[in-house]
């Protein structure tokens, strides 16, 4: 195997698994030029996550949470999927049962046509009304900005409009988060992939996985919080390491096939 960054024991199992469980986190969004959270230069660097991802800075400041959101969504949406996100998309038809849980918000794993996606922080493209529970499209010309108020309001009630995501301190969907442990409980393979596993219960993910038995490896350019606890820790950026990765794994199951008949 030429020199991988990764171990053939991981290729090998990824070849003769049926069910395998992805965690994905802001990393694998970099090389689509969307700032991470925590890297230098991230999203965090001007603010806080205390001070904008949290329901209590959303009532204090609604037009600066909501104008740091429009502007996520902004590059979001001019940000295209990067060799990471395909890599991914392909991933999902070699295993009978397959499960990318994502932290992210940016919906570029949905772009490159993944779909067995499990959201656990919500989506950036989805916004609804805090009092009525109304969805909202910001295109929406029904949008109103009440004279002397800087943030958007619902047009059916004026309540306030917020982000589909999950502040800090607010529960997570349950059945994303229930669907995400019971693929982590089953899975014979993990990976975890472009997180800092700082955020919970997200960085559970792998951890249950493993506690299960399964094999668990980390795809970053440098150890995670969490890397210790895993089996393998490969080192390189998901664009790079994932389209040879899964190409490994089709090789592999090619030769399998190859020597079994
Ligand atoms: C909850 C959505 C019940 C909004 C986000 C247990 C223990 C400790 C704390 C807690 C706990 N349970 C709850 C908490 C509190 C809190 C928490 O975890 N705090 C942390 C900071 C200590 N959790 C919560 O509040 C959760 N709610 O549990 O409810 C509850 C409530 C109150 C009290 C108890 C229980 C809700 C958490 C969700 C918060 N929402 N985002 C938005 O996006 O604005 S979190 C935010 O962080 C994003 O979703 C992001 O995805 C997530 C994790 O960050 P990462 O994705 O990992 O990104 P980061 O920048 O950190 O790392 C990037 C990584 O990529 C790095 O490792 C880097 O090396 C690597 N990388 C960079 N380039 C590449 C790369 N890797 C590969 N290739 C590359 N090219
Ligand atoms: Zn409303």
């Amino acid at each position: 195997m030429q020199n991988n960054p990764f171990s053939a024991e991981l290729v090998d199992r990824l070849a003769v698994a049926r069910r395998v469980v992805v965690l994905t986190g802001a990393g694998v969004s970099a090389e689509s030029n969307i700032p991470t959270f925590r890297d230098v230069g991230g999203l965090w660097a001007k603010f806080r996550p205390e001070e904008l991802a949290n329901v209590n800075a959303f009532l204090a400041n609604p037009s600066l949470v909501q104008g740091w959101y429009r502007e996520r969504k902004r590059i979001a949406t001019e940000a295209e999927p990067n060799a990471g996100h395909h890599a991914l998309a392909g991933f999902e038809a070699l295993f009978d049962d397959f499960a990318l849980v994502t932290q992210n918000v940016d919906n570029l794993h949905q772009r490159a046509g993944s779909r067995k996606i499990i959201e656990l922080h919500g989506n950036i493209t989805r916004s609804y009304c805090i009092d009525c529970k109304l969805k909202h499209d910001e295109d929406d010309s029904r949008t109103v900005l009440p004279e002397g108020h800087a943030s958007i309001c619902c047009p059916a009630c004026n309540g306030l409009i917020r982000p589909d995501v999950v502040w800090f301190g607010e529960m997570l969907p349950a059945h994303a988060i229930e669907n995400a442990l019971l693929a982590a409980r089953r899975a014979s393979v993990c990976l975890s992939i472009g997180t800092s596993a700082v955020v919970y219960p997200a960085a559970d993910i792998p951890l249950v996985a493993r506690e299960a038995g399964a094999y668990v490896a980390e795809i970053n350019i440098e150890p995670s919080a969490i890397a210790a606890m895993l089996d393998e820790s490969v080192i390189g950026s998901s664009g790079n390491v994932l389209p040879v990765l899964v190409d490994a794994v089709r090789e592999a199951r090619r030769s399998m096939k190859k020597y079994a008949t």
